[in-house]
Order: structure tokens, then C-alpha cells, then sequence
């Protein structure tokens, strides 16, 4: 990369980052300051740290790239895998949702946060750019299929991020000062998503589902894409 990078232990990013950031500003500077961290940095071990910089109101914008596993260790679950995926650790499939991490930065109530997914480039361009516009903290939640994590072939990575999308596993949006807005790769699928199976059948992490958590997760998507939808519209 050709600017400046700092390698920091995963709990330390945020707060690294807000160092950073006041350093920076104290000296009338207004570098971007940027975290990009894995699911694993994000939700689970750097969460406290995130937390304190968004309570802090760093300036500055968090960017995790979600693969839904501990990859770099060899796919590991972690909070972010979803219900029923299999990983090294959860060979049966996972028993637990995954983590709301959008939920707990929503909470902190940042100027502006985003969900984008590789698959739509143009989208997840423009809220990065949009994304370092605002002054204060800024996240952007990207989700990131894994061919050997997810066991896919390499080259239908940017078809499963587009069934992610489509099928409403993953949902397309922006919250500017709170007041959300559908972005519009996921605007049908809010309506009306493709079945689920379409999305998970070409994964073997999903291979074997039993019908039970199936049909959880199938609720899990319907309920939240319902309170999208309404929150989108005002009704709640
Ligand atoms: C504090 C700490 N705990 C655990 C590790 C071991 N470790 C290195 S990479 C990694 C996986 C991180 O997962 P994620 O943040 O999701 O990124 P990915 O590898 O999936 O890109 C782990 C657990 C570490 N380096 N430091
Ligand atoms: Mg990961």
C-alpha cells in the first residue's frame, strides 16, 4: 500500500486509530484515519475499543471486512458466523446467531455507517467516499465471501455476494445521522428476496442444515428485512 500503515494487536485498533486521529488534528491535520479489520477484530476482541472511540467520537471511519469466520487462523467460528454454518470449530454448524454488530454501532449513534458487499463495487466505493465526508466516527460493515472458508469455488464469489444480497441474508444500507436509508441493490430483495436455499445451497458450509435451524434462519431474515422495511418507511 502506498500509504502509511500501522500492523496493531486486534483490541488495541479503535483506540490506536483515535491516538491517531487527535494527534493529527491537534497539528491541523485531516488525514483519513482508517481501521480495516477482519469480523474476528471487530465483533469479538476489538469490540471494547471500538466501543470507547465511537462513544469518543473519534474522527474517523471503522471499516470491517466480514468474511463470518476467524480466517486467517484456519476458519474459526466467530460472532459473526451465522446460525448454522459449519467451521472448524462448530463442525455440526454454528448454534448461535450472528452477532448484530450494526445494531451496537447504531447504538452509538455515529454521524453516518454503511453495509456494502465486494459484489456491488460501485456501491461500496461511493459509501467509502461518503463515509470520510462526515466529521466523527463512521463505520462501514463489508460482508466478504471466503471461498475456502465457505467452501465455494473462487470464481462464484461475486455470484454468492450478489444471493447474499438478493436473498436478504445481507441487507444493502446506509444510516446517515441515524435516518436509514435502503441502498438500492438490496431495494427488491426488501420486498422481495429469492428463496434462502438459493443462497446457501452453493456453499458447503451450509451443507447438511437440518431443517430446524433452517427455518430459523429463514425467520431471522424475514424479521429483519420486516424491520427495515418499516424503519425505512417511518412506521416504527
Ligand atoms: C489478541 C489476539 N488473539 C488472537 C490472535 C490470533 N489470530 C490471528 S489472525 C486471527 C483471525 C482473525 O479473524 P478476523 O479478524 O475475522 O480476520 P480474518 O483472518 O478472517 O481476515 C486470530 C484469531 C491474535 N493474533 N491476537
Ligand atoms: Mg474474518
Amino acid at each position: 500500500m502506498n500509504i502509511p500503515v500501522y500492523n496493531i494487536a486486534f483490541a488495541a485498533a479503535a483506540a490506536c486509530a483515535s491516538g491517531m486521529s487527535e494527534a493529527l488534528r491537534s497539528i491541523g491535520k485531516k488525514t483519513n484515519v482508517i481501521v480495516f479489520a477482519g469480523d474476528g477484530g471487530t465483533v469479538d476482541i476489538g469490540i471494547q475499543s471500538m466501543s470507547g472511540a465511537f462513544e469518543r467520537g473519534t474522527d474517523f471511519l471503522y471499516i470491517c471486512y466480514d468474511n463470518e469466520a476467524y480466517g486467517n487462523t484456519g476458519m474459526q467460528r466467530s460472532g459473526a458466523t451465522p446460525l448454522g454454518a459449519k467451521t472448524t470449530t462448530t463442525p455440526g454448524g454454528k448454534t448461535h446467531a450472528k452477532k448484530d454488530i450494526d445494531m451496537i454501532i447504531a447504538a452509538h449513534n455515529p454521524p453516518y455507517m454503511a453495509t456494502a458487499c465486494g459484489a456491488f463495487p460501485q456501491d461500496l466505493f461511493k459509501k467509502v467516499q461518503k463515509a470520510l465526508t462526515f466529521r466523527g466516527p463512521s463505520f462501514i460493515h463489508i460482508l466478504t465471501p471466503c471461498p475456502p472458508g465457505w467452501r465455494y469455488s473462487t470464481e462464484k464469489t461475486v455470484e454468492i455476494g450478489k444471493l447474499a444480497v438478493k436473498s436478504g441474508m445481507w441487507v444493502l444500507y446506509e444510516r446517515e445521522y441515524g435516518k436509514l436509508s435502503i441502498s438500492s441493490p438490496s431495494k427488491v430483495a426488501i420486498k422481495k428476496p429469492i428463496p434462502l436455499e438459493d443462497y446457501l445451497t452453493p456453499q458447503g458450509r451450509f451443507k447438511g442444515i437440518d431443517e430446524k435451524t433452517l427455518n430459523i434462519l429463514k425467520q431471522q431474515v424475514a424479521k429483519n428485512l420486516e424491520q427495515l422495511a418499516r424503519e425505512e418507511s417511518g412506521i416504527c
